[in-house]
């Protein structure tokens, strides 16, 4: 049942995954992350590596006694999380179990406490925990500040993208990981993405709004 359980801690513990603060702390450690691949599609159009965009479902449990911390997919409204791999935008545990992973492709990935809350824990997360994180991923997207990223969803090549422009290269994404999906379900991502790289609100992605992770590959 703690599969049901309340969205609002969901909510509460999204914002949590997005923190930056929550860095190995124990490097002498040998904090090991595990993985275990629960589907792999016969077809990979593309490995995740650092500095993708990576959209995925990723749900987490308490390796002790299985309960429910996270739930992106059974959110009511929840649809799949955007974040830049590798670069601290979820939890190094994440960072680390989801390089090379193919859209369509689902995994298990077990974090002890040290690549995951640590010491103190957080939330519904108590100090110590190994976490376990149950992962699908759906798209995964290029360099997302990469030039050529930008230059491939810009059809109209005016250095500048629109809801629509943006739109139309999710679809083609989510086309080739097998997951076609409807109007609304990109009314709320585009929503999203605009929300937070339409610093200006003139309902456009420049290329100087789109730059905003540096990257050592730029
Ligand atoms: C968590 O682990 C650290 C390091 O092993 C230990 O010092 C601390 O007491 C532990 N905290 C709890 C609440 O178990
Ligand atoms: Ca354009
Ligand atoms: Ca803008």
């Amino acid at each position: 049942m703690w599969r049901f359980l309340s969205c609002s801690l969901c909510l509460f513990v999204s914002s949590l995954l997005g923190l930056q603060t929550l860095r190995a702390s124990a490097e002498q450690l040998p904090a090991e992350v595990k993985t275990e691949v629960l589907f792999k599609p016969e077809e990979c159009s593309q490995r995740s590596k650092r500095g993708d965009l990576i959209n995925a479902h990723y749900d987490g449990y308490l390796e002790k006694d299985g309960s429910q911390f996270y739930c992106s997919r059974s959110a009511k409204d929840g649809h799949p999380q955007w974040f830049v791999l590798g670069v601290g935008q979820v939890i190094k545990g994440l960072d680390i179990g989801m390089m090379d992973m193919c859209p369509g492709e689902k995994r298990k990935i077990t974090v002890p406490s040290e690549l995951a809350f640590g010491e103190q824990g957080k939330g519904p997360v108590p100090p110590n925990a190994t976490v376990v994180f149950e992962v699908e991923v759906f798209v995964v997207s290029r360099g997302p500040r990469s030039l050529e990223a930008f230059q491939n969803m810009d059809l109209n090549k005016d250095k500048s993208l629109t809801k629509a422009e943006v739109q139309e290269y999710l679809k083609l994404e989510y086309e080739k990981g097998g997951k076609p999906r409807d109007g609304p379900f990109y009314e709320k991502i585009m929503a999203d993405i605009f929300r937070k790289n339409d610093h200006d609100g003139d309902g456009q992605i420049s290329v100087k709004e789109y730059d905003i992770y540096k990257h050592d590959e730029l």
